[in-house]
């Protein structure tokens, strides 16, 4: 990897953004975390020790972002509230921390001359446009506040780039998992309740009838994308897609990780959730093309290692 002086990474406590400080120390860059530890937790960043430097704080607090993003090469913007549901239930508070905060944290950058902004975004902004897989050039049809709110943030990253000079580059989560996805949630990733579940030996919840289609992709694998938007030039300005292609419906998650897990239990089926979209599955292609960019780990595999992870003691995501 070509090297990066100083980065900051905003949500740096949280569960991808904790994997991301990892590997940014381990590549010998400076690393300033910023996360109001809301959904982040300290535990995920203990074994850092003091080879990084850990603010407390919130990304919608203008005067302290001026000061951590000071001699920052690169800011990883990773904090949001990240629940779609979530954004269906309080789109006052999700908008404020993922629009305002997130305009805030690129002014703060390009007030300090940081190089570039690494922003997460969402496979959200594509709605239940039936076409599959989802492109990047494809026409975007929001379906909840959230969706909404990072669809907002790439336009303010574009518009940042125009007025300011500031280089940015969006990248489209799809659907992330692995170690340190905290499952305490109602609104937590799927596979992150599944596996807790499987664990406990207690019933999962499916919404809808299982047949929606998701495109999960490991957390490391994302890391490396982050890595690529950061440090290629051929990024600057650009919107990506990060997903593997592989698509796999929910229903037959939870039979693969029961299977994992040697349990064998019939789900309960409610209602589908508001905001919730059908099919998703990414096109890989320009992010391939571009940046060289592939996935490394199979679904399988990353299941595998995360289930070991929720299985370990001195690791799991009941420690606190
Ligand atoms: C994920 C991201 C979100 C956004 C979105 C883009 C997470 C936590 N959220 O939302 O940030 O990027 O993708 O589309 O990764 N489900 C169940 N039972 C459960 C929990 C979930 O059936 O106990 C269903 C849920 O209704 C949905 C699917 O599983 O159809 C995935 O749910 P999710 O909350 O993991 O992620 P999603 O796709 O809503």
């Amino acid at each position: 990897m070509k090297k990066i002086s100083h980065a900051l990474v905003t949500g740096g406590a949280g569960f991808i953004g904790s994997h991301l400080v990892d590997e940014l120390v381990a590549n010998g860059c400076r690393v300033t975390v910023l996360d109001n530890l809301s959904t982040g937790h300290r535990h995920n960043i203990d074994h850092l020790g003091d080879r990084i430097e850990f603010i407390e704080g919130d990304i919608r607090d203008a005067g302290l972002l001026n000061q951590v993003v000071k001699g920052c090469e690169v800011v990883f913007h990773q904090a949001a509230v990240v629940s779609v549901s979530l954004s269906v239930r309080d789109p006052s508070h999700s908008c404020e921390v993922n629009d305002l905060g997130t305009v805030r944290v690129l002014d703060a950058s390009r007030r300090n001359g940081v190089r570039r902004v690494i922003m997460a975004s969402s496979s959200a902004v594509y709605g239940d446009d039936p076409r599959m897989p989802k492109t990047e050039d494809m026409a975007l049809k929001p379906l909840s506040p959230y969706a909404v709110q990072k669809l907002t943030g790439e336009f303010y990253a574009s518009v940042f780039g125009e007025l300011y000079g500031l280089e940015t580059v969006c990248l489209r989560y799809f659907n992330v998992f692995g170690p340190r996805q905290d499952p305490s949630s109602p609104y937590s990733g799927v596979i992150s309740i599944f596996m807790n579940k499987a664990t406990a030996g207690e019933v999962p919840t499916i919404f809808g009838d299982g047949g929606q289609s998701r495109d999960f992709i490991y957390v490391k694998d994302v890391v490396r994308a982050n890595l690529l938007a950061a440090t290629e030039t051929a990024a600057a300005g650009r919107v990506f897609n990060v997903g593997t292609g592989v698509v796999i419906r929910i229903l037959d998650l939870w039979k693969l990780i029961g299977g994992l897990s040697n349990v064998q239990m019939d789900p309960v089926f409610d209602p589908p959730r508001a905001g919730d979209i059908r099919e998703s599955v990414s096109d890989i292609g320009r992010i391939r093309q571009s940046l060289g960019f592939r996935p490394h780990m199979a679904l399988r595999q990353g299941l595998i290692d995360t289930l070991a992870w929720y299985r370990n003691p001195s690791q799991g995501p009941r420690k606190k």
